[in-house]
């Protein structure tokens, strides 16, 4: 079992999608164990985003993420730091395959929706970022006997 960090990015809370994609991850059958709206201050942008902070691009990137609300989510299942990448697809709305949320719904390199991590490493960093660890809700759904074999 592991742990993600996703977040619904500006665009999606603007754009009212945040149902639509919320939705996705529980259609998958995984398990969102923390949700909060939060505003990104620039220090928590410059701390989340610290392998681009020099970049060309992330001025505007800061500008962006922290323009509006966005939604924080941990989110648990099988293998979930994959499977929920696979589900993003590209980081481009441009590139992603369709059937993926931001080929689906973005048109954008930046404004492309949801944020999630990218391995085990970036998953503990950025999930310590967000949440503390008493709004962490483990639980197991009761559904969990119908989603997959015992011994998967
Ligand atoms: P991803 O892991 O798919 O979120 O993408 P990256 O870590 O490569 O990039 C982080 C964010 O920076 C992406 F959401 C998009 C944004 N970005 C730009 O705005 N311009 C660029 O040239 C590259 C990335």
């Amino acid at each position: 079992m592991q742990r993600t960090l996703v977040l619904l990015k500006p665009d999606c809370v603007q754009r009212r999608l945040m149902g639509t994609i919320i939705k996705r991850f529980e259609d998958k059958g995984l398990n969102i164990v923390a949700m909060k709206m939060i505003r990104v201050t620039p220090e928590l942008s410059r701390q989340h985003y610290a392998e681009h902070v020099e970049k060309p691009f992330y001025p505007s990137l800061e500008e962006f993420i922290t323009s509006a609300p966005v939604v924080a989510m941990a989110i648990d299942g099988l293998d979930v730091i994959s499977v929920v990448r696979e589900m993003l697809g590209a980081t481009s709305g441009l590139k992603a395959s369709a059937g993926t949320i931001r080929g689906d719904y973005s048109s954008s390199r930046q404004m492309n929706l949801v944020h999630a991590s990218d391995s085990e490493e970036s998953a503990t960093r950025e999930l310590e970022l967000y949440f503390n660890e008493d709004e962490l809700c483990n639980y197991e759904p009761v559904a969990t006997a119908f989603m997959r074999a015992g011994d998967e």
